[in-house]
């Protein structure tokens, strides 16, 4: 993509109502506009990595067996009512009557509906276990929206509800969760820690919240120094394997949330082990039972013919609330810092002479061989003075920047600089496409 074919409205000038560096830093680089309070849209380049966001969840999803669907964003109150939480839902519900004077809702989250689904599709005890998943904006008129996408009113949820004949086999789907959130983070590029918390308006008893560290966060968290030697579950994890020795190990060490935090409980650490900081909840699994599925009436037959509640389960990662808690992650004074995995173009080239021809046909070369390469590449070929562009590039924090210009490619050589690192290396034209390859090869 050429920087003068591409709509990039960055902002020079801080925004005043940005609280926090993800939110002007998200503001600035052009990757969204707010449109009403907590209600954003979205510019290309913030799109670009929400959707890389929203495919890798969809990976890590598909591979733990799960079915994509997807529900519509407004619900009858009708569904709600049988479940008890249209009224218990409170003023966060965005409340709609349409032309015929039916109580609609804009969904906070999907439980009913889905169940709703199961209760008039599935039939049989051979048709468990499921798991289905969608990614789908959700709407909750929350009192303070602030920080950006980071708590918004209308936001992106990757949602899914499993269903399953008892106790145990739920547990089951559980820890495939709670597996797949442990890989699905690590590969977003942040560290996220599973922390026992509490089960709020969704109900149930059992519930962890991954939490990314971060010094903006909302929460306080409490957790045990030796989660930093815990290794992710690789490519080859078994979904059909018991998976409780790794949920058992991710369990097995104290942190938890200011809710959930009781300093008198004697199961703190008596030592330093312990470190207090702050985060951002970015994913909220729950098992809760026959919550739903009791007073909605999903029952199966069992194999003996007897009625069988089903027992469910939620799982929750907040995609879009990812895009500001990964920026707050990783970002410096100039600009974002995006992992590679996520980043919304692999390199940034940047002609530094854009009105010189031998820079020109340079680029254009280098532009096509990338491309071809199979890399993504923002090409900044306009005419503004260098500063302006090493400044926007750092800005929006690709995680390459390759630079030409007329002393360079007199002696042959391109600059290549490393966003992360701020490492500098000159090469020739082939030595910086290799060692690209290289990289994108090293991180899969
Ligand atoms: N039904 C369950 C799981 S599917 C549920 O709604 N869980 S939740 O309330 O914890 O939300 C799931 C995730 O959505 C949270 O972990 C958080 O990352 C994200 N989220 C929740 N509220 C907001 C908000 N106002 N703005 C942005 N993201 C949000």
């Amino acid at each position: 993509m050429r920087v003068s074919k591409f709509f990039l409205p960055v902002m020079k000038e801080t925004p005043a109502e940005a609280q926090i560096a993800s939110h002007r830093l998200m503001l600035r680089a052009g990757m969204i506009r707010q449109a009403a309070a907590g209600i954003y849209s979205w510019l290309p380049l913030g799109l670009r990595v929400l959707r890389k966001i929203e495919q890798i969840v969809r990976e890590e999803q598909d591979r733990t067996g799960a079915h994509e669907v997807l529900m519509p964003t407004l619900q009858q109150a009708e569904l709600w009512r049988l479940s008890g939480r249209y009224d218990a839902y409170g003023p966060e519900m965005l409340r709609i009557t349409d032309r015929h004077d039916r109580d609609m809702l804009y969904g906070p989250t999907h439980e009913e509906q889905i169940t709703d689904i199961v209760r008039t599709a599935v039939k049989s005890y051979k048709d468990l276990p499921l798991n289905l998943y969608q990614i789908q904006w959700k709407f909750r008129d929350e009192v303070r929206p602030r920080f950006g996408v980071m708590r918004g009113r209308e936001f992106l949820m990757k949602d899914n509800y499993s269903f399953d004949l008892d106790e145990s086999a739920a547990r089951l789907s559980y820890n495939k969760m709670f597996v797949a959130y442990l890989r699905t983070f690590d590969r977003l590029g942040v560290r996220a820690i599973p922390m026992k918390a509490d089960t709020g308006p969704i109900g149930g008893d059992l519930s962890h919240e991954f939490i990314v560290l971060a010094p903006t966060g909302e929460s306080a968290v409490f957790y045990d120094r030796a989660f930093d030697g815990f290794e992710i579950p690789g490519n080859d994890v078994d979904y059909d394997a018991d998976l409780q020795p790794i949920v058992d190990r991710w369990t097995s060490l104290y942190a938890a949330t200011e809710d959930m935090h009781d300093p008198d409980s004697g199961q703190l650490p008596m030592d330093d082990s312990l470190i207090s900081g702050r985060g951002i909840e970015v994913g909220h699994i729950f098992y809760f039972g026959t919550k739903y599925s009791e007073p909605m009436g999903a029952i199966v037959q069992g194999s003996d013919g007897e009625k069988i509640t089903v027992h469910m389960g939620s799982y929750g990662i907040g995609v879009s609330r990812l895009v500001g808690a990964i920026i707050e992650a990783s970002h410096d004074e100039n600009g974002i810092i995006w992992p590679s995995s996520v980043a919304p173009f692999d390199v940034g080239l940047i002609n530094l002479r854009g009105d010189d021809a031998g820079c020109i046909a340079a680029c254009d070369d280098l532009y096509g061989k990338l491309s071809q390469a199979g890399f993504d590449v923002l090409y900044d070929d306009s005419t503004e003075r260098a500063g302006a562009k090493f400044a926007r590039m750092d800005l929006i924090g690709l995680p390459w920047q390759l630079m030409i210009g007329p002393r360079g490619l007199a002696s042959g050589y391109v600059e290549l600089k490393n966003r992360a690192t701020g490492e500098r290396e000159e090469l020739s034209m082939d030595a910086a496409i290799q060692k690209l390859t290289d990289q994108k090869g090293a991180i899969g």
